[in-house]
């Protein structure tokens, strides 16, 4: 079943007051959502990449080990780049922090139910391939919770947020990739290409 929480008020409420936060977003529903709430030079757009957003907030985690990193990505997203949890855990980044808004349907493509409306449980997976602060969550304060967790920082964590059905208005950040990520680059003090 779909929980009753709002994806755009899920979305808003993690990246508030979000300070130097970097946030990745998954392809298509989080990219809209990240931008409705606000376009920031700190976020970086998968746009229509599917599958590597967490792979994505790995490397930047990694990379910039004072920063903390925020993932937010869809369950389709999530569910094709499942391995990602797997490195995620075994590597053990302590500034990353994944969020995945579970609609249980590829939202962005007529909503198909994905394998979360089924038997498949990705908190369970996170946490089983070692990621032990792993939760689902079905209510606001949940999502409250989750965001003063991932702003703290400490140990990798994961929440599978279970949101409604249907997309909201899109709201497009820029278009250009190569703006977005020289933008993002520049963001982090890092010149040239
Ligand atoms: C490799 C690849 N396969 C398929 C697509 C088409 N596609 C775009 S969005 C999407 C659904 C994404 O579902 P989810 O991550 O759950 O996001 P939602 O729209 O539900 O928020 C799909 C299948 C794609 N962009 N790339
Ligand atoms: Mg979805």
């Amino acid at each position: 079943m779909s929980g009753p929480l709002e994806r755009r008020a899920v979305v808003a409420e993690l990246l508030r007051e979000r300070g130097d936060l970097l946030l990745v977003t998954g392809l298509g529903g989080t990219t809209w959502d990240a931008a409705a709430v606000a376009d920031h030079d700190n976020n970086f757009y998968l746009w229509g990449g599917m599958g590597l957003a967490v792979a994505t907030g790995l490397g930047l985690a990694l990379a910039q080990p004072q920063r903390q990193v925020l993932v937010i990505t869809g369950d389709g997203e999530m569910l094709m780049g499942m391995g990602s949890l797997a490195t995620v855990a075994n590597r053990g980044p302590t500034n990353l922090a994944i969020a995945v808004i579970d609609n249980e349907r590829y939202g962005e493509t007529g909503e198909q139910l994905t394998h979360t409306a089924g038997t498949t449980d990705l908190a369970a997976i996170a946490l089983a391939n070692g990621i032990s602060d792993s939760r689902e969550i079905t209510d606001f304060d949940g999502v409250t919770t989750y965001r003063e967790r991932l702003h703290a920082g400490g140990d990798s964590c994961f929440a599978a947020i279970k949101v409604q059905a249907g997309n909201p208005t899109m709201v497009l950040p820029p278009r250009d990739g190569i703006m977005v990520k020289y933008r993002f680059r520049a963001a982090l003090g890092l010149g040239g290409v």
